[in-house]
């Protein structure tokens, strides 16, 4: 289907094409012809990976036993050597994946496009994902009817990803503000489309994307007041929050509403109509909540969505970063959550030679795990690095908890659609939801997260939460070019750091009464 002309006019201009050193490989050459051309590059450190050219299978497009590009060490392009002798449904689909992925980690799948650099990495094709995200942003076939719901998401997501790109959010604002408007409810939140009730998650979408087109006419959109007393209706006995009146508890509630809570300055105070939360004694719309999302980590050490269940990475990123929105993450993780136990969960949510993450136990690796797995990483390792000690200075004692490489490899090998947009893996097709958060996963690759003890927010209430700066990892070891770096993302709120603030400070100008 041919793209529709709906970029900005000058939009084009703000990423001019990446310039690479590299080996370009058309994507019409035959796999044999791409390997001829190839100079053996300078090896890296730890490299076993032989580099012969000659060719060995026949197949054109999952040449899996063909010799991988140069610069590829072998963990990245060799199944398992330790495997469990136990054949079950499970272990073939794993098999069957793995095959799938290793055409393109080794850089010889004909559908990749290049150029491939020194480490065998394929550039991000980043103005077709730009051109696949303005798409995103128009009329859809009936068979999408589906996604009514979750109207709030697709405009979250095109915007995010497409401001992780390097354009601009802002120029969507009356765009963003005129759909909107008519999902939110008179009685507190956001509709997942015109006319339906509201919903946690949508709420949570809609605020982020005021928050990525910024303006006072879209902070003050937001009924604050409305939304207030709304989520006072949905806090729940135990201290979790349902997801809409009458609906299911869990973490997701528990995530979208602190994120809310704390972007738009809301009273801490319960309002008068939070019934079941006055009947037991709570007294803010924080209260015991921590204590909920303690009882969701399971004996895996993951985390679920609600008490008793089994743990998943989305659910873990939506725990983490509720637990370092409520406080410091230093306090606040260790105090609720077993760390060794969730370290250990974590650290097996990451694949080789995939490199990508699953999420959970004996399922597959999926690109939008980079963000909710991925995403997980910084707000442990703040946890472990403890308090920050001078302000603006990086610092880590920790370090590196997983292997930045590895996901690097998975997104830009196996996650590109030659067409546009990111996927969950090869065979699946580009969505804006995953491409919003397989790029957002990049991103988190290629920066630094840290905290500092300076806050933008001019109240008690949540500094830490608006404590995060980031910077760029300056290594030789990156396996991308510079020129596929991303924006920075907030780990907590997943815009930029500065839309967040925008946001908070504007609300603390405006109090609404309790
Ligand atoms: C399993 O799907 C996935 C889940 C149980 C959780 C999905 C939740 C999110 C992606 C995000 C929620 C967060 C917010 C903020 C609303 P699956 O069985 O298809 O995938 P799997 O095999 O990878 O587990
Ligand atoms: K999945
Ligand atoms: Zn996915």
């Amino acid at each position: 289907r041919p793209r529709r002309k709906v970029r900005f006019p000058a939009a084009a201009s703000a990423n001019p094409p990446p310039q690479q050193k590299i080996i370009s490989t058309p994507l019409a050459t035959a796999p044999h012809q791409q390997r001829s051309q190839q100079r053996p590059q300078q090896k890296r450190p730890g490299e076993t990976q032989p580099s012969s050219p000659r060719p060995k299978g026949k197949s054109s497009g999952m040449a899996s036993q063909d010799e991988p590009r140069p610069g590829i060490p072998a963990l990245f392009t060799q199944p398992p050597l330790i495997r469990d002798p136990l054949v079950t449904e499970t272990t073939d689909l794993q098999d069957a994946t793995l095959e799938k992925c290793l055409p393109f980690l080794k850089g010889l799948h004909t559908s990749q496009k290049g150029p491939f650099n020194a480490c065998g990495v394929p550039a991000l094709q980043r103005d077709d994902h730009v051109a696949y995200l303005y798409d995103s942003l128009e009329d859809y076939p009936a068979g999408f009817v589906a996604m009514d719901a979750s109207r709030p998401w697709m405009v979250y997501w095109a915007l995010a990803g497409l401001t992780l790109l390097g354009e601009d959010p802002t120029r969507f604002r009356e765009r963003v503000l005129g759909t909107l408007r008519p999902m939110q409810n008179p009685t507190g939140g956001f509709g997942g489309g015109h006319g339906q009730i509201s919903h946690l998650a949508g709420s949570y979408a809609a605020v982020l994307a005021l928050a990525l087109v910024g303006g006072e006419d879209s902070f003050a959109l937001i009924d604050r007041q409305a939304m207030w007393r709304w989520l006072g209706r949905l806090k729940q006995a135990d201290g979790g929050f349902s997801v809409t009146e009458g609906g299911e508890e869990d973490v997701r509630g528990a995530y979208c509403a602190a994120t809310i809570i704390s972007l738009l300055d809301l009273p801490l105070t319960l309002p008068p109509d939070a019934e079941k939360a006055r009947a037991v004694g709570l007294e803010t719309l924080t209260d015991g909540l921590a204590e909920y999302l303690s009882r969701c980590q399971s004996f895996e050490g993951g985390i679920s969505g609600s008490p008793g269940v089994e743990a998943h990475g989305a659910y873990a990123f939506c725990a983490l970063a509720c637990l370092s929105i409520l406080g410091p993450p230093e306090e606040t993780i260790p105090r609720h959550m077993n760390v060794p136990l969730l370290l250990s969960w974590l650290s097996a949510r990451q694949y080789a030679p995939e490199g990508g993450f699953s999420g959970r136990t004996n399922k597959l690796v999926d690109g939008c795990y980079s963000h909710w797995v991925g995403g997980c990483w910084p707000l442990l390792q703040s946890a472990l690095d403890g308090k920050p000690q001078s302000p603006g200075a990086p610092q880590t004692t920790v370090g590196n908890l997983f292997s930045r490489e590895g996901l690097d490899r998975y997104i830009l090998g196996c996650c590109q659609n030659p067409r546009g947009g990111l996927r969950d893996k090869p065979g699946k097709h580009a969505d804006s939801y995953h491409t919003c958060y397989v790029l957002t996963g990049l991103s988190a690759t290629q920066h630094y997260h840290y905290r500092t003890d300076l806050s933008p927010s001019s109240s008690e209430n949540f500094a830490s939460a608006f404590s995060w700066q980031s910077s760029p990892v300056r290594s030789d070891d990156n396996v991308y070019e510079k020129s596929d770096c991303l924006v920075a993302f907030h780990p907590l709120y997943v815009i930029p750091h500065q839309a967040a603030a925008n946001m908070r400070v504007w609300c603390e100008g405006q109090p609404i009464a309790t």
